[in-house]
């Protein structure tokens, strides 16, 4: 059984003082545990279970339920503090928030850690089966929406009054199964059980208005024409508890439903199906969450979702601005919107249209107050993923929203002769508008053109953004773009997730890093420290213990803690290349094959990742990972010195084990195609080399960490783009001989020798179709500096050196950081401390 703690040991005095503990959080006197304990009442009153007779997910609940009680009154506190100060608050619109479990890092956050663990002995409890009761909250595909949750931690820790707005989506992320080496998908019932920390505000629901209706028509969704109905959305309310507890911020996910619960005259005239359609029809707009996000292909039920979020989002938000402030001048003085990439951008029309349609403001004024308001963040440069959404839909749904758009686009239009005269063609790049067989709108175009600030995640992105994506738009609006370098929680990804090197930075420089990241640069200078280098190396060896613990009592699955823990983790995509990482595995493979007596290092490559159900190659990635696995398992040569394994349904709590555990991070992504990366942040903190390419953030930790404690290799941007005209893979098929073994031997069917030919489709990416992301290109260095990581992993001493350079240089990539700038450079906005 894993001994891994879940809460830190960082418990300082203050901490202890329980009493004073529960007087800051208002609760006087009242008791967690023990007879007449909170935990005790929620046992009997929520559940009417007897405490004797108590099921471990009951004890789940009413823990949960107990440690939501001792936050709800520094929540009310906080939106008090904010109604009464009237500060410019800050709104992040996202259709993803994949925030995992909460209730360790809510008690983390609250300092509640002395009294749980009180009240679990108490009760005998096992805490740690207890909490592995929670399912992850997997409201987001990737990066994307997990960066949303990092960025909420660090609203609330740093004070600002700050809120999210996301949706409720029935069904979250997919469950990931594997059979035979392929990808199954399940429905993520998330909600299955009742969910402890959201609070439901039937009360405070909102009206969409749409000028269609729709059925479901043998389980399709269909659009009804010209017959205008109205949604409602709920919102589900969960606490954001900052660090220290002393700000508690809102996340608001709205769900749809219909407006008129259902139509009690059929319904008593016995037409009960009928009478339920609509709610069930309504309903079904927020049931799941997309998880494709790569292509935005047309799903009007997307369309749907983006739309309803930024209705509900807005009313409330304009709602809440017209309690507290008379003058719609004022409206970009006290709000800031972000928008997280393109999928809220509806902002830009809807806002448009509540200022002049609801508050009778002229265009002027009203395109003022939205362009102040908005702010846009893009988060990548796939031409498949900017999203377009085809005119007649807008038509179809919400046809003001499109004569708005209209309106901007001539307004606009007018600018660009004025600036550009003559140029038709220019408009026609930059216009809100594809035109063409089937008419689009541009949602990116709309952004830009509707808000003050459009940044991207990272320098290399941002630069590429400016510079090639939306090149003319920048031309046009040169000061509206700016780079905002993207950060990860060090609460949750180092203090939660790592106790043990947490406690020892702690021991080591004090634990103001949690709150101040850049503190860990005070490490620097212990790279020279034996006793130091020791105790770092101790830390990452009992990571890796518990993970190999764990995932044996989980799994089944052993793996040697003494072997390199070498992974890669990220949702399975081609530009991202786990099929060269696999290559590289070949390789290795192929060199033990040929000599079984040379030194190597044992080694265990960890993968994990989901691919979209309808992106077949990908899924053939993760078939012929599997594969791979399964015929190294079953070669006695390399027994105990290869190990591939393929983790099954990554997601935040997985991610949470894995990364602490990790000795090697793979960021090896084609150079110019990953906007940003952010395990790559995490990994580096929990003390990982990283082995990568020149792209995204990690070009900012090899600054930030210096190049010499980088294993850097591969085509830069500038040379993926200057030689894709003439790059041949078959070049490096002909000239280099163990790439060309590594292919052959995949290609004769040698790990899929029940299934002739199954991987073919790989010949026709790396070969016959060029080889799009030049992996071919890339890996012949790739192994080069893999060699280079391996020397150095021989000399102990010298790699935890690095590891600890490395560890001193993540400070930047805290998401406090991020989110200052977000706060002084975009939104202006100023913390607003609770009491
Ligand atoms: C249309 C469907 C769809 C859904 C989501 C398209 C695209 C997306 C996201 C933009 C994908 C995503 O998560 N992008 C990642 O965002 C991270 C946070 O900024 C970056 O660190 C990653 O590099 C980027 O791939």
């Amino acid at each position: 059984m894993s001994t891994r703690r879940i809460v830190p040991m960082e418990t300082t005095a203050e901490q202890q003082d329980v009493s004073r503990l529960l007087k800051q959080y208002g609760c006087g006197p009242i008791q967690f545990a023990g007879t007449d304990g909170l935990y005790d009442r929620h046992l009997l009153f929520d559940n009417v279970k007897d405490l004797d007779t108590v099921g471990v997910r009951q004890q789940y609940e009413a823990f949960a339920r107990s440690v939501r009680d001792v936050l709800s009154q520094r929540w009310l506190l906080t939106e008090k503090t904010y109604e009464r100060e009237n500060p410019k608050r800050v709104y992040y619109l996202s259709m993803e928030f994949l925030l995992g479990r909460s209730l360790a890092n809510n008690v983390m956050n609250l300092g509640l850690d002395p009294l749980v663990s009180q009240a679990a002995k108490q009760n005998k409890v096992d805490l740690l089966s207890l909490l592995e009761q929670e399912p992850d909250a997997g409201l987001g595909n990737g990066g994307l929406g997990r960066l949303a949750a990092c960025f909420l931690d660090s609203l609330a820790t740093l004070q600002l009054p700050a809120m999210g707005y996301g949706l409720q989506y029935e069904y979250g992320m997919f469950k990931q199964s594997i059979e035979d080496g392929w990808q199954h998908e399940q429905g993520d019932n998330w909600l299955r059980h009742p969910d402890p920390w959201e609070v439901i505000r039937p009360g405070e629901a909102v009206e969409v208005k749409l000028n269609c209706s729709f059925r479901l028509h043998g389980g399709t969704f269909q659009l009804v024409r010209g017959q205008a109905s109205t949604l409602l959305g709920i919102p589900h309310d969960r606490p954001v508890v900052a660090y220290g507890g002393n700000t508690v911020n809102t996340l608001r996910l709205w769900s749809a439903s219909a407006s008129n619960y259902f139509d009690f005259q059929e319904f008593s005239s016995g037409a009960f199906a009928e009478a339920l359609a609509d709610t069930l029809a309504a309903e079904s707009l927020t049931r799941v969450l997309y998880p494709d996000d790569s292509t935005s292909e047309g799903q009007v039920l997307r369309f749907l979702q983006e739309y309803f979020l930024v209705a509900c989002s807005l009313a409330d938000l304009v709602r809440r601005f017209r309690r507290a402030n008379t003058e719609w001048v004022t409206f970009a003085d006290k709000v800031a919107i972000q928008l997280n990439d393109t999928h809220p951008a509806m902002s830009v029309p809807e806002l448009m249209r509540i200022l002049l349609d609801e508050a009778h403001l002229g265009w002027d004024q009203a395109w003022d107050l939205t362009q102040r308001a908005l702010a846009y963040t893009n988060h990548t440069l796939l031409p498949e993923a900017l999203e377009k959404w085809p005119l007649d839909w807008f038509e179809a749904i919400i046809p003001r929203n499109l004569e708005i758009i209209f309106e901007i686009n001539r307004r606009f239009h007018l600018d660009v002769q004025g600036r550009i005269p003559g140029d038709r063609q220019y408009f026609e790049r930059v216009s809100l508008i594809e035109e063409g067989g089937q008419r689009k709108i541009r949602m990116a175009n709309l952004a830009i053109v509707g808000s003050h600030s459009t940044n991207g995640v990272a320098g290399i992105h941002s630069e590429l953004l400016r510079t090639t994506t939306v090149r003319e738009l920048a031309e046009l609006f040169p000061e509206r773009f700016n780079n905002k370098t993207n950060g990860v929680t060090p609460r949750r990804w180092l203090l939660l997730a790592n106790p043990a090197l947490a406690h020892v930075i702690t021991e080591a420089i004090g634990n103001t890093w949690i709150r101040d990241l850049d503190q860990l640069k005070r490490l620097k200078p212990l790279a020279e420290d034996k006793g130091f280098r020791d105790s770092f190396q101790e830390a990452k060896r009992k990571a890796k213990s518990q993970f190999a613990d764990w995932l044996k009592t989980q799994s089944g699955q052993v793996v040697d803690p003494d072997s390199i823990f070498d992974s890669q983790v990220k949702r399975i995509h081609e530009y991202k290349r786990q099929l060269l990482n696999a290559l590289r595995v070949v390789l290795l493979y192929n060199r033990l094959r040929e000599k079984p007596d040379i030194e190597m290092e044992p080694r265990t490559f960890f993968f994990a990742g989901k691919a979209a159900p309808a992106y077949q190659l990908a899924k053939l990635i993760i078939k012929f990972i599997n594969n791979l696995a399964g015929t190294i398992d079953g070669d006695p040569i390399v027994r105990g010195r290869l190990k591939v394994l393929f983790l099954t349904d990554y997601c935040v709590s997985l991610a949470e084990r894995l990364i602490p555990a990790s000795d090697v991070s793979n960021q090896i992504s084609t150079a110019g195609y990953e906007a940003s990366g952010t395990s790559n942040m995490k990994f580096m903190m929990n003390g990982a080399l990283t082995i990568g390419t020149r792209d995204g953030a990690t070009i900012e930790m090899a600054e930030e960490a210096g190049e010499d404690n980088f294993f850097l290799f591969g085509l830069t941007a500038d040379q993926v783009a200057s030689n894709r005209a003439w790059y041949s893979p078959y070049w490096h098929y002909e000239h280099e001989p163990e790439t060309r073994a590594a292919l052959d031997l995949i290609f004769s069917d040698y790990f899929s020798r029940n299934e002739p030919h199954v991987f073919e489709p790989l010949r026709d990416v790396l070969l016959t179709h060029g080889d799009f992301y030049m992996h071919l290109a890339d890996l012949k260095p790739y192994l080069e500096a893999d060699r280079r990581m391996m020397d150095l992993y021989a000399r102990p001493d010298d790699w935890v050196r690095k590891t600890i350079l490395n560890v001193a240089g993540s400070g930047k990539f805290s998401s406090d950081r991020t989110i200052r700038e977000y706060a002084s450079e975009i939104w202006n906005a100023k913390p607003c401390p609770v009491e």
